[in-house]
């Protein structure tokens, strides 16, 4: 399914995002960028070692040697096809009343605005926080949709969300159908 919103497009996938050819995939990584289970796993297990070894690299020099959640950094794609990984880090939930919904919106839109900054012309985005950080995917779903959204109306970018299983992605698809 795909969407033309603002100057952009949404598409939603079902699928494995280490498979993209993509300008970059999104990783849903933790604060210490050294790698995890889930999506991170994954990608760290396809990349091979070089993401690994640029994100030791990264964390090296940030305060306090971890990435805050919401932010984001970039690394190449390693092994991959796609020519980027931008890693950032969802909000663990605890219930909705901690911020989440604002660190998550920030997660997509720093990503984006990385993205937007190298140049890059197609992103692919899993679904952030709804796997091991609990996030409830239609909660999760709304804000991710309406970031991207929010973001595609000012900026040229397709922007793919690729997402594993069927509950993710019809609760994706129920939200995309909303927006306009
Ligand atoms: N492609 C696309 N989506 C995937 C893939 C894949 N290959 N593998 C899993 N997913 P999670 P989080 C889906 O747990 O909640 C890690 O250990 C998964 O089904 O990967 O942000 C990190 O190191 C779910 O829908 O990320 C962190 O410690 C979504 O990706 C922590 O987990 C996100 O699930 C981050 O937790």
């Amino acid at each position: 399914m795909e969407k033309k919103i603002g100057k952009g497009i949404i598409r939603l996938k079902k699928g494995d995002i280490t498979n993209e050819k993509v300008d970059a995939i999104v990783n849903a990584a933790n604060s210490s960028l050294m790698g995890g289970g889930g999506v991170d796993g994954a990608i760290h297990r396809r990349g091979g070692r070089k993401i690994l070894e640029e994100c030791k690299e990264i964390v090296k020099n940030l305060p306090g040697r971890f990435l805050p959640s919401g932010k984001a950094v970039i690394t190449s794609g390693g092994d991959l096809d796609a020519r980027y990984v931008i890693h950032t880090v969802g909000p663990i939930w605890r219930g909705g009343k901690d911020r989440e919904a604002e660190t998550l919106r920030k997660c997509y839109i720093s990503s984006l605005e990385l993205g937007k900054n190298k140049g890059l012309k197609e992103l692919s985005f899993p679904s952030i926080s709804t796997g091991a950080f609990g996030y409830p995917i239609d909660l999760a779903a709304e804000v991710a949709i309406n970031a991207v959204a929010d973001f595609l109306k000012d900026n040229e970018m397709i922007v793919n969300f690729v997402l594993f299983d069927d509950r993710t992605f019809n609760a994706y698809k129920e939200k995309l159908n909303r927006v306009s």
